[in-house]
């Protein structure tokens, strides 16, 4: 059989690509600690967890090139680098509105993390009924002989919000359906999107109330406490 050479520049070239996966997905590795421990902290403040799930993943090779070639860039590693901001994905799933602002608050604190940009997709969703909070950010990796600062794009979005972008996302690369469905569909999704923020507010609502009824029984409760 004919064996093929494999030049050394294509051989160099799938390395650097595979270390710089090794490091985007260490990236990942890293903020998702940051969540974990912003996490483990509220919860024990507050006694309840503010996030709920944590996803994260690596654009995959094909992605890469599909979104490097859609955009009219170079195929190359720095270009990657330098022009996409999603090769790092985190997704942050909350219980409640509130919950997201306060995260997203705690990680602008942190000085080792460097926002690039955030948009607010729930103050002001997108035509189709998206919402969520998008921030890009810069963290530094440490390596053996270098330290890194590797972008990570981070959606934080709650449980309601994550089950509608899943629904419209699965629609979204359905092909072959019928003109008709099309604009049936995208209504129905925007109706959706309209109920599941109204259900977000209403639940965000019922949640403050408690926590100012638990606040006041606790002053309630240290009032009847003897003076010393
Ligand atoms: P996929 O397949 O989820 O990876 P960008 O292309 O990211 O550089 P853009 O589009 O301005 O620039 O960024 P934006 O608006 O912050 O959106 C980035 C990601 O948010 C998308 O990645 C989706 O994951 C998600 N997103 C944004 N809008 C929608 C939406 O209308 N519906 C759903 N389901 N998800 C959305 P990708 O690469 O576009 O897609």
């Amino acid at each position: 059989p004919q064996v093929f050479e494999i030049p050394e520049t294509f051989r160099e070239t799938a390395r650097q690509f595979q270390e710089a996966m090794m490091q985007y997905s260490c990236a990942i590795r890293e903020f998702k600690t940051k969540l974990e421990v912003l996490n483990d902290e509220l919860s024990m403040r507050n006694a309840r967890n503010p996030i709920e799930m944590i996803k994260a993943r690596v654009k995959k090779p094909k992605s890469i090139v599909e979104k490097l070639q859609r955009r009219g860039l170079p195929l190359s590693i720095e270009s990657m680098e330098s022009n996409l901001d999603d090769i790092a994905g985190v997704r942050v799933i909350c219980s409640f509105v509130d919950d997201i602002y306060e995260i997203s608050r705690m990680l602008e604190r942190q000085d080792d993390v460097t926002i690039i940009a955030i948009k607010d997709y729930i103050k002001a969703p997108k035509e189709n009924g998206y919402r969520s909070y998008h921030m890009i950010v810069e963290v530094p990796v440490f390596f053996s002989s270098s330290k890194k600062n590797i972008r990570v794009e981070v959606q934080i979005r709650t449980i309601a919000m994550d089950f509608w972008a899943s629904l419209e996302h699965k629609m979204r690369y359905k092909k072959n359906i019928p003109e008709n469905h099309v604009k049936y569909l995208q209504d129905e999704l925007y109706d959706c999107a309209r109920q599941s923020a109204e259900l977000d507010n209403r639940m965000q609502n019922i949640r403050n109330l408690i926590a100012e009824e638990a606040e006041e029984e606790e002053r309630d409760t240290l009032a009847m406490l003897p003076m010393k």
